[in-house]
């Protein structure tokens, strides 16, 4: 999408700290963390979030799943625990309409849900 801030990263068009991509991912830092680790991992493809998801995607983002694995494990989150986040629409603070993954860690994270 033309005007999406993240197609636009995934596309190179605007300078991001990238610590992953392949065809299909990328991986890059959060310009706010809200943790040590904050990593947001995106598919290249663009879906507005995670209720807009299509039976197609289905091994897409199986894949961005394992990749995000990876990339905790790298990041060194492993055995002292990382949070997977997906914010999806208004009530849930989404305001980057390209699905996105939050990989948050490195401290004890708080477990307040709002
Ligand atoms: P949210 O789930 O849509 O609320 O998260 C969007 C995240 O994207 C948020 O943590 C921002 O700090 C982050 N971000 C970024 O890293 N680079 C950008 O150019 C923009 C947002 I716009």
């Amino acid at each position: 999408m033309s005007d999406c801030i993240f197609c636009k990263i995934a596309a190179g068009e605007i300078p991001s700290t990238k610590v992953y991509e392949d065809a299909e991912f990328c991986a890059f830092k959060d310009l706010n963390p809200q943790a040590p680790v904050h990593i947001l991992l995106i598919p290249k493809k663009h879906i507005s979030s995670l209720l807009e998801l299509q039976e197609a995607d289905a091994t897409l983002m199986g894949k961005l799943l394992f990749r995000g694995q990876k990339i905790a494990k790298e990041q060194g989150l492993g055995e002292s625990g990382v949070r997977f986040v997906f914010n999806c629409k208004d009530d849930a603070g989404q305001t980057v309409h390209h699905i996105h993954c939050h990989i948050l860690g490195g401290a004890r994270l708080s477990d307040s849900f709002g």
